[in-house]
């Protein structure tokens, strides 16, 4: 695994490069920088342990080449260490490529690293997998040697998956594309799926507009469920999200957070929420089209504040290029 230290100003430098006529990009010196890691990097989840706010995203590459994943870690959004190759399909027999979406998670001191492969249809092997390290930029172990979730339920694709533990210790999978999303209870070694008490395996809690990309904040005794909208390779790809007292809905939506900004980037979406654990501030980290993007995959991770109103309610996020001031996490 090759590691490499990155400094916020050459992002700065590359943000300066990627829109026309610097004057107008917002650009503080005071901000950290958006993107905030360099390179084609999508759906990407945030997480934070001891200090260290970690970023798992997807390769934005053509799912052929989406071989391995990368990860990337700071302590004050200005430098970052870039960790290569945290997984790949070599490890994974079972991927041929399109590996995507990592979703990571702690527990008794190992790091498991959930993830989609092989963009799965009906009949065919793939969905998503798990892997486990003991640290956690890896390198990550196949933990089954095939796939956790392979079967296509509720019309829901088997990607996309958010590991969220609730307050009495219980880890649920919110997961989904193709417009449904299902919820499952993981085992404590997360080898399988624990049965709900009417029996079942998976429950659907799919809300109105959802199309993939789940995610699950837990603030405040309230359940803070948000998902993408839209077509991740148009301008139409935003984040909604809803409010409710249990962990399986109903999530009515209440709006938007995060959309397309014709001024700074478009198809805003597939993002994870961080807070720091020094000063509480939340972030959000989600992937945006560079303005003039090439094509779909032409995807960068970006960084911003969150902020909830005194209801409670999440308040529209403003995109930026000059990213949140530099913090600790
Ligand atoms: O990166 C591949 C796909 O793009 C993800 O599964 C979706 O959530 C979208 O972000």
């Amino acid at each position: 695994m090759k590691k490499t230290s990155i400094f916020a100003s050459s992002l700065l430098i590359t943000g300066f490069a990627l829109c026309a006529g610097v004057a107008s990009c917002g650009i503080k010196p005071s901000g950290s920088g958006n993107p905030c890691i360099p390179g084609p990097y999508a759906d990407p989840e945030g997480i934070v342990y001891d200090g260290t706010l970690f970023i798992y995203p997807t390769r934005s590459l053509p799912f052929r080449e989406q071989t391995s994943m990368d990860c990337f870690s700071t302590t004050d959004l200005k430098h970052w260490t870039k960790y290569e190759n945290i997984i790949d399909t070599s490890e994974v027999k079972w991927a041929w490529g399109a590996m995507w979406a990592p979703s990571v998670l702690r527990k008794d001191g190992k790091y498991y690293l959930f993830f989609g492969a092989n963009d799965v249809h009906e009949g065919e092997t793939g969905g998503i997998g798990v892997a486990v390290s003991d640290r956690p930029e890896g390198p990550f172990k196949d933990l089954l040697g095939r796939p956790l979730i392979n079967e296509i339920v509720n019309g829901a694709q088997p990607i996309d998956q958010y590991v969220f533990t609730d307050k009495d210790g219980s880890c649920y999978m919110y997961y989904g594309g193709w417009g449904h999303c299902n919820v499952v209870r993981l085992s404590d070694d997360f080898t399988s799926l624990v049965p709900f008490p009417d029996g079942k395996l998976y429950r659907e809690v799919t809300p109105e507009n959802y199309t993939e990309g789940p995610f699950m904040l837990l603030k405040d005794g309230k359940y803070y469920f948000m998902w993408s909208e839209g077509d991740w390779t148009k301008d139409n790809y935003r984040v909604a999200y809803a409010i409710s007292e249990s962990p399986f809905g109903p999530f009515r939506r209440i709006g938007t957070i995060l959309e397309s900004d014709p001024a700074v980037g478009t198809g805003a979406g597939h993002h994870s929420v961080v807070q720091s654990s020094k000063t509480g501030e939340y972030y959000i980290v989600y992937h945006r089209h560079p303005l003039g993007a090439a094509d779909g995959n032409d995807r960068v991770t970006c960084i911003e504040e969150l902020h909830f109103d005194s209801m409670g309610k999440i308040l529209p996020v403003k995109m930026t290029f000059s990213g949140p001031a530099p913090a600790t996490f």
